[in-house]
């Protein structure tokens, strides 16, 4: 008689069950709660014409750029589907995307049937896809990128709205820092007495500024992308205006500043969103920052594969420093894996490997199905080496660790 076995499960069948279970909170998104109206993006066509597609569409189909922008999204949308899905097998990360977002929501993909797509969007109403996509990716909630020099947003704000408390703030200032000019006259005319000099009064009223949008949307943090190379410190209005503004207000209110370093804007143009590109920046910076103000909170995440690995090393040096997410053209499965080790070997369970960035709602779905598997992989390597060597680890420290990777450790961080 065959002696019958429990059927107990593997370490690998543990931590991939409490990966793909554990709620995530998503600490840089672009998208937004339903009182943003148009802001928030979601569906088919929104899907398919996400600017990491546009950026592929136009090295197989290339036509002049203003042609393809002056199309309908539709028109742009059925050009991507045709060249980047029928004409040729959607295996960029970008196309894989969509599959896994069509597949998740119980549509077949294997149709093709674009329009079948386009219906089952027609007859969502916004609220029940909101609870929809954030059932399926399994997201707690998500952190808004809230700019009040954008035209479209600032009036939300305004008005007194009921949050949606799955959907926390974050004050973005890049205008603030990157384009002093126009944000100066725009200051003003929202009652703030500044002057282009950035003399000591109009520098105390960039922080009155900062301190009221603070008291208004509550955010998680100030954050900005900076280009490349960003240095700091140096006689820019930029490092002026951080260090007498950010930093301070950042201090006062316990807000972290999020630096996000290595983006070149504009690199073409022509492609609008698309056409920025990557460049590698001086970790030197952030060292400063970090050093020279142990009292703020910062956290970062570098562009550059090349900037990886100093970036955990400065995470080492200084506590102050929370570093997250592999940020846009570092947001493919083999890098993830690589960034993902590199991070848990030099800092364990002190980082947040990812976050979306997701500009179009359903893209929670892909980017953490995605990215849950390759967390999933390097985890079950990182605990069989550790039961390798005799110790064990229960499923409840298996829940607690995962937990403090899909945002318990950067909640731990605010709360210090
Ligand atoms: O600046 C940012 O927050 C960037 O993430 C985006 O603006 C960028 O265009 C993007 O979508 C990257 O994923
Ligand atoms: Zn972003």
């Amino acid at each position: 008689m065959p002696i019958l076995k429990k059927k107990t499960a593997t370490l690998a069948e543990r931590v991939e069950t409490i990966v793909s279970q554990t709620q995530v909170l998503d600490i840089h998104t672009h998208i937004y709660d339903t009182n943003f109206g148009g802001l928030l993006l979601w569906g088919i066509d929104e899907l398919l014409t996400y600017h990491y597609l546009i950026a592929e569409v136009f090295r197989v189909a290339p036509m002049p750029y203003d042609e393809f922008f002056k199309m309908t999204k539709a028109k742009q949308a059925d050009y991507i589907w045709k060249n980047l899905f029928i004409d040729r097998s959607p295996v960029s990360e970008a196309c894989r995307g969509i599959l896994t977002c069509l597949n998740e929501l119980g549509l077949d993909t294997g149709s093709r049937k674009l329009n079948t797509y386009r219906a089952f969007f027609k007859k969502m109403k916004v609220e029940d896809y909101i609870n929809l996509v954030f059932k399926t990716a399994k997201i707690r909630s998500v952190i808004m990128t809230n700019n009040p020099f954008d035209d479209d947003e600032f009036p939300v704000w305004q008005n007194k709205i009921k949050r949606d408390r799955r959907f926390r703030a974050a004050l973005r200032i890049d205008d603030l820092l990157v384009n002093w000019e126009m944000a100066c006259p725009k200051l003003q005319s929202w009652g703030y007495d500044v002057e282009a000099g950035l003399g000591e009064f109009t520098l105390s009223e960039i922080r009155r500024f900062l301190e009221d949008w603070t008291k208004l949307i509550r955010p998680a943090y100030m954050a900005a992308s900076l280009g490349t190379p960003f240095v700091y410190p140096d006689d820019s209005a930029a490092s002026r205006i951080i260090e007498n503004c950010i930093l301070p207000v950042g201090r006062e209110k316990n807000l972290p500043f999020a630096l996000m370093i290595g983006v070149k804007r504009n690199m073409n143009p022509g492609l609008g969103l698309a056409g920025d590109s990557v460049g590698k920046s001086p970790i030197e910076s952030v060292e400063r920052l970090c050093a020279d103000f142990p009292d703020n909170k910062f956290i970062a995440t570098m562009l550059s594969r090349e900037n990886q690995h100093e970036l955990c090393i400065t995470a080492r040096k200084f506590p102050n420093l929370h570093i997250f997410g592999c940020w846009w053209f570092l947001n493919n499965p083999s890098i993830i894996e690589e960034m993902t080790r590199e991070r848990l070997e030099l800092l364990g369970l002190s980082v947040t490997p990812q976050h979306s960035d997701a500009r179009v709602l359903d893209q929670l779905i892909y980017k953490w199905s995605h990215s849950r598997k390759t967390i999933s992989r390097v985890l079950v390597d990182k605990y069989t080496d550790l039961e390798n060597t005799g110790w064990t680890v229960s499923d409840s420290e298996l829940k607690r660790d995962v937990k403090a990777l899909f945002g318990g450790a950067f909640e731990e961080f605010l709360k210090r």
